[in-house]
């Protein structure tokens, strides 16, 4: 489809990751080794509009230690893959678009965050709630989309 020259499309997303230690009942029975759970994710801005009608699929890679380490998700989600273990680690995410966007899949890279950080008082707090969240936000920029893609996304 021809290009829509000198547009230019961004959309924000976050990606992130939240923990828990374990013993917790949300994750019985883990393997005796595994000291932590945890859902990584990419996700719309809170309130903010669905991400498929772009984005339809996301691959996870995983560290090799865990069986299937190469996890993927299609539309609609959620675009999340939850675990437990025993260690941080660099998720590998791979974001594939709509085919009308004509573009090849982009790559970011998530290092998981298991323990509570920041100043002491955050520290207590995610000690104390037994949670520990860590968010990004990230942008991603169509340049001179597809006609066809251009009215999907202005049409949202
Ligand atoms: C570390 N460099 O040792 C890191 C590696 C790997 C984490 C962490 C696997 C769990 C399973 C798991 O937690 N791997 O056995 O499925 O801190």
């Amino acid at each position: 489809s021809k290009r829509v020259r000198g547009a230019k499309l961004t959309r924000p997303f976050i990606i992130g990751n939240t923990a828990h230690v374990l013993p917790h009942p949300s994750f019985p029975n883990p393997p005796p080794a595994h000291t932590k759970a945890w859902t990584v994710y990419v996700r719309p801005l809170p309130h903010g509009p669905d991400l498929t009608t772009w984005l339809k699929k996301v691959q996870f890679k995983l560290h090799h230690t865990y069986a299937d380490a190469s996890r993927t998700i299609e539309a609609p989600g959620p675009f999340e893959v939850t675990e437990t273990g025993y260690g941080e680690f660099g998720v590998e995410i791979r974001l594939y678009f709509a085919p009308e966007a004509g573009e090849k899949a982009i790559y970011r890279e998530h290092y998981l965050v298991l323990a509570p950080y920041g100043t002491e008082e955050q520290k207590v707090v995610m000690e104390r709630e037994n949670v520990v969240r860590a968010e990004r936000l990230e942008i991603v920029e169509f340049n001179e989309p597809t006609m066809e893609f251009f009215k999907m996304m202005v049409g949202e």
